[in-house]
């Protein structure tokens, strides 16, 4: 069972609790989206990739194919929910005003001001249809922000960015506050961005 441990991915461990982000976030959602949606990418991928390295070895390339739609779903839920969860703070803490230092001047240059970044950023993710994420990347080729959209649980980085900070508009990530008026969670998650884990998000993606 070597091989199995090699592609065995895990739940990332929280450093806050589900009650957390209130009132941004209440505890209920925090909790089920945690525990059962990003829970339920990480055990269907593992899955799969168990599936899929069976079928390596028997060299049986269309159930490798056949494999790979599970894979980008469930490994790109993974990656998007992992990073999700570093990139919010309580409202208490302060980290909430926005970005300093090199992200700053960089959104600023790439978007006009902050408010416009957020300006955009929010229209862009209020607007996607149906599930996805709004994100803000990095890239590193042309060295500039972009911001984009992405359906499902595709990653950015398909699209050539690092992703730095994302909102996440499946309905799974509001409903039971916000009811269908995704508008309103999209404005009120900016109050529990933690801009400093950002700020250090960018730095690494610039230097790498
Ligand atoms: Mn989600």
């Amino acid at each position: 069972m070597d091989d199995l441990d090699k592609t065995s991915y895990q739940l990332p461990e929280l450093n806050y609790d589900f009650n957390a982000m209130e009132p941004v976030i209440s505890a209920e959602i925090m909790e089920l989206h945690y525990t059962k949606h990003h829970k339920a990418y990480v055990t269907n991928l593992n899955s799969a990739l168990e599936k899929y390295h069976e079928a390596e070895t028997k060299n049986d390339v269309a159930q490798m194919i056949a494999l790979q739609a599970a894979i980008k779903f469930n490994g790109g839920g993974h990656i998007n929910h992992s990073i999700f969860w570093t990139i919010l703070t309580p409202v208490a803490k302060k980290s909430s005003e926005g970005p300093h230092g090199e992200l700053a001047k960089m959104i600023d240059r790439d978007f006009g001001s902050f408010d416009q970044f957020k300006e955009k950023l929010t229209q862009a993710s209020i607007g996607i249809q149906g599930s996805g994420w709004g994100w803000l990347g990095y890239n590193k080729g042309q060295k500039r922000l972009e911001i984009a959209t992405c359906a499902n649980q595709d990653p950015v980085s398909a699209q050539g960015l690092i992703p730095l900070m994302g909102i996440d508009v499946w309905e799974h990530a509001y409903y039971l506050q916000y009811k269908n008026v995704r508008a309103d969670y999209v404005k009120a998650i900016w109050k529990i961005f933690h801009w400093r884990h950002i700020d250090e998000r960018f730095a690494k993606a610039s230097l790498a």
